[in-house]
C-alpha cells in the first residue's frame, strides 16, 4: 500500500523527519528555503498533508491548486497564516500546536518585560560601546517590576501563566482585557481585574500583548492608544507583529511618551521597521518566545502527531476547525 505524500515545509528536528518517514513519503526541506507562493503550491502537488510553520500562508488560492490535500499541520500555537474558512470550506483540516508551549513562551514574555523595566539591552549596549567609566546614582534607573501593575491585553493560557508569574512571584497587581472575561475562579487565585481597554491603557506600568492576530486586532496598540500610557509605562509583545504599529511605537518611545517597550514580533518579519533600530529604549528579540530546546521539540512532535492522526484514520490531537472531522 502506498502511503501518503507530504511536505515538511520548513527544517525541522531530524528525528521528527525520521518519525514522519515511518508513516509517510515526505518531502522535506532541511535547506530551510522560504518557499513563494508559487513554489509551495508546486512542492505540494501530490501531497495530502504540510507541516507547515508560520511562515507558510494557506489561503483559497493555495487550497484551490492543491485538492490533493487534506491535512495542513502548523508548528506554533498561532495560525493567522492559515485562512480558516477557507480551509474548512475545501475539507481541509488544520491543527495548531497549543498548551506544549504555553509555560516557556510565558517565562519569555516574562523575562522580556523585566529586561525591558530594568533596561538590560540598552545598558549592555552602553557596556560593550566601553562607555562604563563610573557609578552613578541614576545610571540606567527604570521601573519596579515588583509590586507594579501588569497589564495584559488578550488572557488567553499564555496571559494566564504571565498572570500567575506576576501575580505569585512578584507580588503585581493583574489587570487585563480580553473578548471575553475569565470564570471567578481563574480571576481570583491571582487578584486578576477584568478591565476595559482604556482602563488597561491608562493603569498599567507594565502592559504586554498575547492576543492572536486577526483582522480586528491589526494596530491594536497605535498612536491613539500609547498616548494614554503613563509615560512611565512599559509595552512588551510577544503576540504577533502587525498588533502594533512598529511606526507610530518608535515615535512613542523616541519622544519619551512611554519609557520602554520589549518586542519580539514585528509588523512584516523579519525585517525590521528602520525606526525602532534607532531609539536606545528598546529590547528586540527574533521572534524566539517559545524557542527552548525541549518546547520546540514538543511543538514539532504535536505537529507530527495530528498530521499522522489525520491521514491514518486517528484521532488529531489538537484539530483547530474539527469540523471538518466531523463531516469526513
Ligand atoms: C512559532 C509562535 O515559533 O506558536 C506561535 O504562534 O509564534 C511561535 O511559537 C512561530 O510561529 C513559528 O511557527
Amino acid at each position: 500500500m502506498t502511503q501518503p505524500a507530504i511536505l515538511v515545509a520548513r527544517a525541522v528536528f531530524p528525528e521528527v523527519l525520521a518519525h514522519l518517514a515511518q508513516h509517510f513519503e515526505v518531502e522535506s526541506n532541511q535547506a530551510d528555503t522560504i518557499f513563494t507562493k508559487a513554489e509551495l503550491i508546486e512542492h505540494l502537488q501530490g501531497k495530502q498533508g504540510a507541516f507547515t510553520t508560520g511562515s507558510e500562508r494557506i489561503d483559497a488560492e493555495v487550497l484551490a491548486a492543491c485538492p490533493q490535500l487534506r491535512v495542513v499541520a502548523n508548528m506554533a500555537v498561532g495560525y493567522n497564516n492559515f485562512d480558516i474558512a477557507a480551509c474548512t470550506a475545501a475539507g481541509v483540516l488544520a491543527t495548531n500546536t497549543p498548551d506544549v508551549l504555553t509555560e516557556t513562551t510565558a517565562d519569555f514574555g516574562f523575562a522580556l518585560m523585566m529586561a525591558t523595566a530594568r533596561r538590560m539591552a540598552e545598558s549592555e549596549r552602553f557596556l560593550r560601546r566601553g562607555e562604563w567609566t563610573k557609578w552613578t546614582y541614576d545610571m540606567f534607573a527604570g521601573s519596579d517590576v515588583h509590586g507594579a501593575t501588569l497589564g495584559i491585553l488578550g488572557m488567553g493560557r499564555i496571559g494566564q501563566a504571565i498572570a500567575r508569574r506576576g501575580a505569585l512571584g512578584f507580588g503585581m497587581k493583574v489587570i487585563y482585557h480580553n473578548r471575553s472575561r475569565l470564570p471567578a475562579a481563574d480571576e481570583s487565585p491571582l487578584g486578576a481585574r477584568y478591565v476595559d481597554k482604556a482602563t488597561l491603557l491608562r493603569e498599567a506600568d507594565h502592559l504586554v500583548l498575547v492576543l492572536p492576530y486577526s483582522a480586528s486586532a491589526h494596530h491594536a496598540i497605535g498612536a491613539p492608544e500609547l498616548a494614554q500610557m503613563k509615560p512611565t509605562a512599559t509595552l512588551t509583545n510577544i503576540a504577533r507583529g502587525g498588533i502594533v504599529d512598529d511606526v507610530a511605537l518608535a515615535a512613542a518611545l523616541r519622544d519619551r511618551r512611554i519609557a520602554a517597550a520589549g518586542l519580539d514580533v514585528f509588523e512584516g518579519e523579519p525585517a525590521l521597521h528602520p525606526d525602532l533600530l534607532d531609539v536606545p529604549n528598546v529590547v528586540l528579540t527574533p521572534h524566539i518566545a517559545s524557542s527552548t530546546l525541549a518546547t520546540r521539540r514538543a511543538m514539532a512532535d504535536l505537529a507530527a502527531k495530528n498530521l499522522v492522526a489525520a491521514l491514518t484514520g486517528g484521532v488529531p490531537p489538537t484539530p483547530i476547525n474539527g469540523e471538518v472531522l466531523a463531516k469526513a
